[in-house]
């Protein structure tokens, strides 16, 4: 399914070779690939499916609060993007963030205690699920506001740049996010300034409940690219090797020099927007086909079927993402709510008015 739209523009950063020849897979579908990795993958697709599950339960349970936008039907697209970064390549979200957290680095407790707004969490509890921040993992967030992300991880990039660093920066998006002028504004600064980003957009069809039929006039997003000069490709998101590849070579090439690239990844949102949309306005058949394309299922198939795992394997990695889901939900419920003597803090970077306490943040990457 990989289509591209190339740009024709000189490298100027680092003076590296163009990474941008498609990686072929000769033979079955899993020629060449270590087994051990495979089934890695389909543990980390599986712990954010039970993740996502257990978050979801704990939210019908008023234990997580505000608003809460799950993985569900992308895990193939979050952990074959997050293997194509390394640990200090830095990372950019929208609000739909647990799985790119974990798959990132960061540990579930952690995840989990941030949903739950405990002091164990990501952000200290403050943040909630639509914004989790680490520094240590380079997750710069986890935005709430549609696009808000894409600027500042143009920002990044420059800064990457300016300090002559070896480090790409990733920046994931929805479909809806690539109408929003920000959008438009970051790839042509990018470009322009050949920067080291790689934007992501995964397609899962919908924005909220508008499809992307319906809200963009070229549906095909990653055509978008073009108007600025970048290489753009689009994957099928529910393939994992695909969109590791495709992400590795867009990533790497960013590394070398040939400045950034949008990435679209077609995936399939199996429940509502978040999760206390019961998504009325999407047709059965809408749903069944999502259904039909679930990526932890077909992959579980897959292996099965290449001898790379066998039903007691498959089960065995199963129950222990489910203990580790578990686990996550046990530490964030028994770790501390923050006090409220802590009420204002994190609110400013720099002094304010009648607060002596606050000193100005020191630069966070
Ligand atoms: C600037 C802004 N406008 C509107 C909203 C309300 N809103 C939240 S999510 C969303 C849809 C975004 O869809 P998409 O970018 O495809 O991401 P997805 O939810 O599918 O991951 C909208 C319109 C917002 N948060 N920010
Ligand atoms: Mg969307």
């Amino acid at each position: 399914m990989a289509q591209t739209a190339t740009r024709s523009k000189p490298s100027t950063r680092g003076g590296g070779k163009s990474r941008r020849s498609p990686v072929r897979r000769s033979g079955g579908r899993f020629d060449g690939e270590s087994p051990e990795l495979l089934r890695d993958y389909f543990r980390e697709m599986t712990l954010i499916r039970r993740f996502e599950e257990r978050a979801a339960q704990g939210y019908t349970q008023a234990k997580i609060g505000g608003y809460c936008h799950l993985n569900l039907g992308e895990e193939a697209t979050v952990v074959g993007l997050m293997r194509a970064l390394r640990k200090t390549d830095l990372l950019f979200t929208n609000y739909r963030e647990h799985g790119y957290a974990i798959a990132k680095g960061i540990e579930p407790g952690r995840v989990m205690a941030e949903l739950y707004g405990r002091t164990t969490g990501t952000s200290k509890g403050w943040g909630g699920s639509m914004h989790m921040f680490d520094v240590e993992s380079g997750l710069l967030g986890g935005y709430g506001i549609v696009g808000g992300q894409v600027p500042l991880a143009t920002g990044a990039a420059l800064a990457v740049d300016y300090r002559g660093g070896d480090q790409v920066v990733m920046c994931q998006m929805g479909d809806g996010t690539t109408n929003i002028g920000a959008f438009h504004e970051s790839l042509n600064i990018a470009a322009l300034w050949n920067l080291p980003v790689v934007f992501v957009v995964i397609n899962n069809q919908l924005g909220m409940g508008t499809t992307v039929e319906r809200s963009s006039a070229e549906s095909e997003l990653y055509k978008r690219a073009v108007a600025y000069k970048m290489h753009g490709e689009r994957v099928d998101g529910n393939d994992v090797l695909a969109v590791r590849d495709a992400a590795t070579r867009l990533v790497e090439g960013a590394r070398n020099g040939d400045g950034p690239a949008l990435l679209e990844c077609v995936s399939f949102r199996l429940k509502g927007h978040s999760v206390v949309d019961p998504a009325k306005y999407r047709s059965e058949e809408s749903v069944q086909e999502a259904r039909e394309h679930d990526p932890v299922a077909a992959f579980r198939a897959q292996l099965i079927e290449a001898g790379v795992l066998d039903e007691d394997g498959a089960a065995d990695i199963e129950g222990k993402a489910q203990a580790d889901a578990d686990a996550a939900v046990a530490f964030a419920d028994d770790s501390p709510h923050p006090d409220v003597s802590t009420l204002f803090d994190y609110t400013y970077a720099t002094p304010v008015a009648n607060d002596s306490r606050r000193l100005p943040a020191d630069p966070v990457f």
